[in-house]
């Protein structure tokens, strides 16, 4: 056998008997790297005389094609076995039960929320939005709420210390101010609804320290009681989910309304634990509203003789107790995750109401 034949059985034997691509990836390297078997002897080409070269030049080119392939074919088959190996090891138990998803849910107020916006928006409300930190200016003064008024008490509200230009913040008290930025920043009309969170010193099942609340703002010429009436009405049909409702409008005082007045819806809560809307001897309170007064429309550079205009605010915690079934309103800032899951909504279910406020 020549020189060169033995090398090829040589290397083949190698490469057949590599057990693995790394022990295939030695045998190539020896023979086919730079410094391999092969690729030395292909050097001495260089030095055979043209007659030698014509006879050595294909026995090499042969060998190094011979050995060349083999290690392809023996990468492949070792791939091959590979995976037959892994496939053998992964099988799959299609009967055991899928691992519990651990996804979160949606907090009421969120969904409240977002049904609240909906109901709006269907009725060509937009959303306008302030700050929490609010000027004491906006939160009450331009509001018509005077200097001795209790809210302005330390007691009531959350003062934030006096700011280096000696301009005065609070936590703001309700939504309201929105309605003063909403006037300043724009001209009638204005169709605005403000949700957001509210501040004011107080603590027990039915109050919390920070809760939230929805403002409504209308401004038009000719608005009157009538529309605030059947926004109202139109809002709690679509909220509690319901064809017919009663209202109820109770004489109120809010220094920016006049004249003022607090809603109450009727309903049942006879059955312990259990209440329904619309029907009964019992009366939900829903929050106040009222016709702008004059001289927050003035405070806001809008024209009182040519434009009109109503507001309401709403407690929206409150309304996603009652129509969820939550005893106190605590729980909604606990954090507890058992709480949530009981609670809360997997997907946002958002009801929708066609036509616009029309005068
Ligand atoms: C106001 O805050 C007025 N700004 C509402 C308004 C707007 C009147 C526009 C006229 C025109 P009131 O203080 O009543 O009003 O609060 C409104 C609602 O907020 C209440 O009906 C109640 O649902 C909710 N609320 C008030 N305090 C708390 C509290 N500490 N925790 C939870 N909800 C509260």
């Amino acid at each position: 056998m020549s020189d060169v034949a033995a090398l090829q059985s040589d290397l083949l034997a190698q490469i057949a008997g590599a057990a693995d691509e790394a022990a295939l990836e030695v045998v190539r390297v020896a023979a086919l790297g730079k410094k391999g078997s092969i690729s030395e002897l292909m050097k001495t080409l260089g030095a055979l005389s043209p007659e030698e070269r014509k006879v050595q030049g294909p026995l090499l080119n042969g060998l190094r094609d011979a050995v060349t392939e083999a290690i392809a074919a023996r990468k492949a088959a070792l791939g091959e076995a590979a995976l037959e190996q892994r496939l053998a090891g992964e099988t799959l138990d299609i009967t055991l039960p899928p691992r519990p998803e651990n996804s979160g849910t949606v907090h009421p107020i969120s969904q409240v929320l977002e049904e609240v916006t909906a109901i709006f928006a269907g009725m060509g409300f937009s959303v306008a939005e302030g700050p929490d930190v609010e000027h004491d200016d906006y939160n009450f003064t331009r509001l018509n709420i005077p200097p001795d008024h209790p809210a302005r008490q330390m007691q009531d509200t959350f003062y934030v210390a006096p700011q280096a230009d000696g301009s005065s913040h609070v936590l703001r008290t309700h939504t309201s101010p929105v309605q003063v930025r909403t006037m300043l920043n724009g001209k009638p009309p204005i169709r605005i609804i403000s949700p957001g969170r509210t501040y004011r010193v107080d603590s027990d099942a039915t109050h919390s320290p920070m809760f939230h609340q929805v403002e409504a703002l209308v401004i038009d010429e000719g608005i009157h009681l009538g529309h605030l009436k059947w926004t109202i009405e139109e809002f709690c049909k679509a909220f509690f989910e319901i064809d017919s409702i009663e209202l109820r409008a109770r004489p109120s005082f809010f220094p920016f309304t006049e004249p003022s007045l607090e809603w109450d819806m009727r309903c049942d809560r006879s059955v312990p634990g259990k209440i329904t809307f619309g029907s009964g001897q019992d009366w939900l309170e829903l929050g106040g509203s009222g016709m702008v007064h004059r001289k927050v429309l003035e405070n806001c550079g809008i024209d009182a003789k040519r434009y009109s205009g109503f507001a309401l605010g709403f407690g929206l915690d409150r309304m996603a107790m009652l129509k969820y079934g939550i005893a106190d309103i605590r729980s909604f800032f606990e954090g507890d995750v058992r709480w949530l899951k009981h609670y809360g909504f997997a997907a946002l279910v958002i009801p929708s109401l066609e036509g616009g406020l029309s005068k």
